[in-house]
């Protein structure tokens, strides 16, 4: 199968993995990555790579015409940390590159968008455990209020205009190829970088802050699943809750222990701790089980082991 696909965003946390992968299954020179900064070598060396900068329309404009895309990835954004340190910035970036995209697909310059939304839709009034797909969503988050808004807007412009965009809510995600940055479940994966050298983590969350979290590679898979879905499959045009697993910063110490028994911790919640309360432990993917057959593969001891072997390499 051949398309020509946009990635923009591409040297994050999830567009990197996403564009490698989306080279495998498409070919590489069907995958244009694009970022306001370089990426990494194993990115920038196996197919198209463009400077860009995700709020500018017509530079976004450019490349879509030039490259013929037809579908677009549109990963790039500010995380739930650093969204409170700069809300204007945070919500000039999440929404005018959504709306950008959204308008190219309603002048029928691409046929599909994938646009992630986040678990960060969710707020302290929401069922905390088993959150369901549809419930009471009231985000105290400035990242938070943009991905909800999005989500709104995904809907609208698939009702008004028939702009076929997919979406996920993506819990925190769990990677060793590329850094997360500026999120609230960072400390998920910063905990194994610490642990591999042999030194004492401070985790900025409380031991007992349960989280929903996924290994990258099921997040890629749901990503690539959701795309290639019919669209008449497709109930949800805001976002599909995803789960993976979920756990306490004391959980995934213990799991650490087993490979590392010395291994220490201590707890200094900081700001960070107030946005993690304000979301979910454990979510409810059954509308995505149920439309698109989703089913994650890793858990908590996988991961661990994975993230262990690979970072320790
Ligand atoms: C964050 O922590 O901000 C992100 C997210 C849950 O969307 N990882």
């Amino acid at each position: 199968m051949r398309k020509s696909i946009l990635i923009i965003g591409a040297c994050g946390q999830i567009g990197t993995e996403l564009t490698l992968a989306l080279r495998e299954r498409y070919g590489n020179d069907q995958v244009v990555a694009s970022d306001i900064r370089e990426g990494n070598e194993s990115l920038m060396e196996s197919g198209p790579f463009e400077i860009l900068d995700a709020t500018n329309y017509e530079a976004v404009e450019n490349i879509v015409m030039h490259y013929e895309i037809e579908e677009v990835y549109l990963m790039a954004a500010m995380l739930s940390a650093t969204a409170e340190k700069f809300p204007m910035r945070a919500w000039d970036l999440n929404m005018n590159s959504l709306f950008h995209v959204l308008n190219l697909a309603k002048e029928k310059k691409i046929n599909k968008v994938f646009w992630p939304s986040s678990i960060a839709v969710f707020g302290p009034t929401t069922p905390k455990e088993g959150t369901p797909q549809h419930t009471i969503m009231e985000p105290s988050t400035v990242y938070g209020i943009s991905k909800q808004s999005g989500e709104r807007w995904c809907s609208y412009y698939f009702k008004k205009y028939g702009v076929d965009v997919r979406s996920v809510r993506y819990p925190g995600l769990i990677s060793w190829k590329t850094l997360p940055g500026g999120g609230t479940t960072d400390y998920a994966i910063d905990i194994f970088h610490t642990a591999l050298a042999n030194k004492k983590y401070k985790c900025f969350l409380n031991e007992g802050t349960k989280l929903p979290m996924m290994y990258m590679d099921d997040a890629i898979r749901a990503t690539i699943a959701i795309m290639e879905c019919d669209a008449d499959k497709i109930t949800e045009r805001s976002s599909y809750n995803l789960a993976g697993m979920s756990f306490t910063p004391a959980e995934i110490t213990n799991c650490i222990r087993k490979q590392f028994p010395s291994f220490e911790i201590e707890y200094e919640p900081d700001f960070r701790q107030e946005i993690a309360d304000s979301w979910p432990s454990s979510i409810d993917d059954s509308a995505a089980q149920r439309d698109w057959d989703w089913k994650s593969q890793f858990d908590l001891d996988q991961t661990t082991e994975e993230m262990l072997r690979n970072l320790g390499k």
